[in-house]
């Protein structure tokens, strides 16, 4: 039995699974820290952690057995009975972040529903918002998943296109701009603002500084939910161990996904005070595996590991390491770079067979993993475990690349 090569990998996604991605032709088999394995045993640096989901780095070995011990336990009883590890999870976690209470649900897209329904719920419960009337505020270039309601707030077409009739009830301003919040806050009927704190799909959007705090005093000064999306820029990504402490903001409404469980299994939660989590009565909000015993355990572990491993001061001093080496790099490629901790992004001037795409298939050849987003936009975010030494290494390469492309 001869051993399969990455093009038999690519054809046999290519004909038994849905064409919903464009991958680049790169068919990894093992993962550890801030390195991936390809079927030929190529080695590479991941430059995109799986959208920030792998901060921790593959398969940290301490969340691994957190997840491999607990599912030799009891993996899941749903939420029709009680079990010994959610309670341990949610007491965890709510301390761990500042809140009274945490809904569990499994991925990022459930989690920012979900915020969506409490802050409906408390719009109608708490704020007075007549039935049906509730409207929540959201940016252009928004990214918050991929569900129909969630997509009705996109105003990328790429992600509704085809998809409608959509959801009522979201209302679009441009991000980054105070005048134009705060002239839809002034409607009565406001329930919610749902922001990223930085703009992650959009290619790395960092807003001007005081902007997440001016937006949250706006939102307080009209009694309107300020909801920070951080499934992206949460957990130690952007140098703090969320991006809203960048600013002393602390949100109503706290979204996390993806690293929450270090990348092994989709956890996701949404965290809020009593005032408004307990708008949600029994029975009026649920989810199969949500708040699982293997989903409570791993995520206690992986939010260890951030804390254990210092993984935000990392990703702070690394950062700055990587914008001022990447700002050094002479090439008429590259536009700018921008971004905060290790979530940054490189936007690159196409040219016909000198695009974003090409420098990524090159940085692969090198042994660097990252893809582009909006065609001409490299996000580059490494484990947040990688090491200097590690990261200069990975620039040394990709300096090389762009060399080549002079
Ligand atoms: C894809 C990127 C896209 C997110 C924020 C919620 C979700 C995401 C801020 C939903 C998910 C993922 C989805 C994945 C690629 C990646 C992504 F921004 F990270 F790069 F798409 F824009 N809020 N982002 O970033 O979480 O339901 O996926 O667990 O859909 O292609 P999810």
């Amino acid at each position: 039995m001869t051993k399969k090569t990455s093009q038999d990998y690519i054809n046999q996604e290519d004909k038994y699974g849905a064409h919903n991605y464009h991958p680049l032709p790169v068919v990894l088999e093992k993962g550890e820290g801030a390195y991936v394995w390809d079927v030929e045993g190529k080695k590479y640096f991941d430059f995109l952690s799986a959208y920030s989901a792998v901060n921790q780095g593959h398969c940290h070995p301490k969340i691994v057995k957190a997840m491999t011990d607990q599912a030799q336990k009891l993996t899941l009883t749903s939420r029709a009975f009680y079990n010994n590890v959610l309670g341990e999870y949610e007491e965890y976690v709510t301390k761990y972040f500042g809140y009274d209470k945490v809904l569990p649900m499994n991925t990022g897209a459930e989690a920012d529903e979900t915020a969506i329904k409490l802050a409906r719920k408390w719009g109608y419960k708490v704020k007075g918002i007549p039935q049906n009337q509730a409207k929540i505020i959201v940016c252009n270039e928004n990214f918050h998943g991929r569900t129909i309601t969630i997509i009705s707030m996109s105003t990328d077409p790429d992600a509704y296109n085809d998809y409608g009739p959509f959801t009522p009830g979201f209302v679009k301003i441009p991000y980054n701009d105070l005048t134009a919040l705060e002239n839809e806050l002034k409607d009565p009927n406001v329930a919610a603002f749902l922001v990223e704190p930085i703009q992650g799909e959009a290619g790395v959007f960092v807003p001007a500084e005081g902007y997440l705090k001016k937006s949250f005093d706006l939102c307080k000064k009209y009694n309107v939910l300020f909801i920070a999306d951080e499934v992206q820029t949460g957990i130690a990504r952007t140098g703090k161990l969320l991006a809203c402490d960048h600013e002393g903001v602390k949100a109503d409404i706290l979204i996390l996904g993806k690293a929450i469980s270090g990348g092994v299994m989709p956890v996701s939660a949404v965290l809020a005070n009593d005032e408004i989590m307990l708008t949600i009565k029994p029975g009026e909000h649920g989810s199969t595996f949500g708040g699982n015993p293997i989903a409570g355990k791993v995520a206690i572990a992986a939010l260890e590991v951030v804390k254990d491993e210092k993984l935000a001061e990392n990703a702070e001093r690394l950062g700055k390491i990587f914008r001022e080496e990447f700002s050094g790099i002479k090439s008429h490629m590259i536009e700018l770079v921008r971004g905060k901790g290790l979530l940054n992004a490189v936007v690159i001037r196409n040219q016909p067979g000198k695009t974003a795409w090409d420098v990524c298939v090159a940085m692969a050849e090198a042994g660097v993993l990252a893809k582009p987003t909006h065609g001409n936009i490299i996000r580059f975010a490494p484990p947040l475990v990688i090491t200097e030494e590690q990261l200069r290494e990975a620039m040394n390469r990709i300096k090389e690349v762009f060399k080549k492309f002079e």
